[in-house]
């Protein structure tokens, strides 16, 4: 593409728009950034991607004096595109303006740009797991040459799977429906997932992190800004019986570490341990084995994403030796895979505050968070750090100080950028009064354990497995999410890499203790583990390492077998 569009891109510096750069780049079109005001009159066209909380965004908008040239330049009906928060500031205002920041207690209801009629209102999660993250269908209620690339082919059925991360949404009333580009329904919730008038158009989806579907609405947007035809739009009927759905993700994670020569690759333990059980030449003074190399890991992360992977997630496995912030190999790892990945990307291990041994500095958990969103990551996950906060939060008696990495980075990036991720061990009893202090789960007969024991409750460790601390995975999912964490995803040393299946037991006793999204790991080994695990538990998203590495099985052959049996999941062409 020689185009000479260049895009005005609103980056307000509130988190990771490194992905929306690398999509709009990949395209062929170069970019601009606007940095004041006056900038936004002169642009040929404006991609807003909001990041953070609707009141954080309209109070940074108002402080630079962006808001007054916004509403101009939309008033004017100018080529715009806003994404997720960018979409939902085009409205009159948000629940999600009453601040948050203040516990709650303090409401500041910041308007909109108020171009849109409608309020933006949370979820109701009693019904339903909230953030919705996912992948889910969108229904045309228009035509749009910004949906030239993206539209089904066949009206009976919905558009391709898009990126969605969001607990606030747009409801179609009748004042705003003629803007209604798209809509989507989340567990019997319709709501606007695209909007279009003339020549402004904003998602609440993440094109930037929609695969190839997702890049071609990017691309349909800025060529026909280009060739001037944005606006021309046809409404078409709507069939008020259609409706989409969130689709089961499938997940791989590459743990990542230095080997014994220094390199970073991408490696898999047995119930956590790395290294070669029956290496032929190990180290002459630990009698150990060399550390299991399985492929490289920006390229091997690169292959699943072809492959169909719905995301993608990095656990720096080794992080508690060493400090991250100098981890550069891993930020580089975020930076290289976000050129060419188009899906989420999570990144794990190391996520806590840390001092620097030689100058004494101390980086908080947040600002070892932003380096990694600024390198592409989209959500981070938290691992040994939210143990102890979890434990700390149960015994203040559940007082949040407001201060733990949990809290401080889910306020600044929103509760769906932050992960935790749980590395539990069982522990077997024979009886529930066995154990009064955990929760303990009934185990069917051939998971008991090694005295017959049917019941067992779920150890948390840190640093990777290496200590058992006195909580169980319970207790640290509802801490977490109380504290304000977007998702968990559960592990269980036990079952990792056996190739067993998932631990149900465990997946059932997370997941309906909380309302976020669970993320099933550990244990897979073919096809039929992921349906019996979206069929037996309500987890939204499973999670494979070792069978995916070794080539055993295939994203699309495990996705084929889910539609198979009924789990809707996104295949790609
Ligand atoms: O504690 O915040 O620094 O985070 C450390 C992170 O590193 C945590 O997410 C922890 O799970 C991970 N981690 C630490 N040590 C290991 C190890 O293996 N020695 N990996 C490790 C954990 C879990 C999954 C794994 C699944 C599926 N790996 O990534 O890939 O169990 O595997 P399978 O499909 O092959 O069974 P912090």
């Amino acid at each position: 593409n020689n185009s000479k569009l260049v895009v005005s891109l609103l980056d307000y510096g509130a988190g990771n728009v490194r992905s929306v750069r690398n999509a709009i780049t990949s395209c062929g079109y170069t970019i601009i950034d606007i940095t004041e005001p006056s900038q936004i009159n002169d642009a040929q066209v404006i991609i807003f991607p909001g990041v953070g909380s609707y009141h954080s965004a309209m109070e940074v908008l108002q402080a630079k004096g962006y808001d007054a040239a916004l509403r101009e330049y939309l008033s004017k009906d100018r080529p715009y595109l806003g994404i997720c928060l960018g979409m939902q500031t085009l409205f009159e205002s948000s629940e999600e303006s009453i601040g948050t920041e203040n516990g709650g207690k303090a409401p500041s209801s910041l308007p909109g740009l108020g171009v849109i009629p409608g309020k933006v209102i949370k979820f109701d999660d009693s019904c339903r797991s909230v953030p919705h993250i996912g992948w889910n269908g969108t229904i045309a209620h228009q035509v749009s040459p910004a949906m030239k690339y993206m539209m089904s082919e066949d009206a009976a059925k919905p558009n391709a799977e898009v990126y969605f991360v969001h607990s606030y949404y747009a409801p179609i009333t009748s004042e705003n429906a003629p803007w209604v580009l798209t809509r989507t329904t989340y567990e019997g919730q319709e709501y606007i997932s695209s909007v279009q008038k003339g020549n402004v158009v904003a998602t609440q989806f993440h094109p930037e992190k929609s695969g190839k579907t997702g890049l071609n609405f990017i691309k349909g947007f800025l060529e026909s800004v280009e060739d001037g035809t944005l606006s021309q739009t046809t409404p078409i009927p709507i069939n008020p019986n259609m409706h989409t759905q969130l689709v089961k993700r499938v997940v791989v994670a590459l743990d990542v570490r230095s080997n014994d020569d220094g390199d970073l690759v991408v490696t898999k333990g047995d119930q956590y341990d790395v290294r070669e059980k029956d290496d032929e030449q190990p180290d002459v003074s630990t009698g150990r084995g060399g550390v299991r190399n399985l492929g490289k890991p920006v390229q091997l992360a690169s292959r699943y994403y072809t492959e169909g992977a719905d995301e993608i997630a990095f656990l720096n496995i080794t992080s508690f030796r060493q400090g991250v912030i100098e981890d550069m190999p891993m930020l580089q790892v975020l930076e290289e895979a976000s050129k060419c990945i188009f899906v989420p990307l999570t990144v794990g291990g190391g996520i806590r505050s840390y001092t620097d041994p030689e100058s004494g500095r101390v980086y908080s958990a947040l600002e070892v968070a932003s380096r990694y969103f600024r390198a592409g990551a989209d959500k981070v996950s938290i691992g040994s750090d939210a143990v102890h906060a979890a434990e700390d939060y149960i015994e203040s008696g559940g007082k949040k100080t407001g201060l733990t990495s949990i809290e401080t980075i889910s306020q600044v990036y929103g509760v769906q950028a932050v992960v935790i991720s749980i590395d539990p061990k069982r522990v077997y009893v024979s009886s529930p009064d066995d154990c009064i202090k955990h929760v303990v789960v009934p185990l069917d007969e051939s998971q008991a354990g090694p005295n017959e024991e049917r019941y067992c409750w779920y150890q948390c460790t840190v640093k990777g497995g290496r200590e058992a601390r006195d909580i169980c995975a319970v207790s640290v999912a509802k801490a977490a999410e109380a504290l304000g964490a977007g998702e968990i995803m559960l592990n269980c040393i036990d079952m990792d890499g056996q190739c067993n299946g998932f631990d149900h037991a465990l997946m059932k006793a997370v997941s309906s203790a909380v309302s976020i999204p669970v993320i099933a790991s550990s244990g897979a080994g073919n096809e039929a583990h992921f349906v019996n695990v979206f069929k037996e538990t309500n987890v939204q998203a499973a999670l494979a390492a070792g069978m995916f590495h070794r080539k055993e099985v295939e994203i699309r052959s495990v996705k084929k077998h889910m539609e198979e049996n009924g789990i809707r999941a996104r295949i790609i062409s």
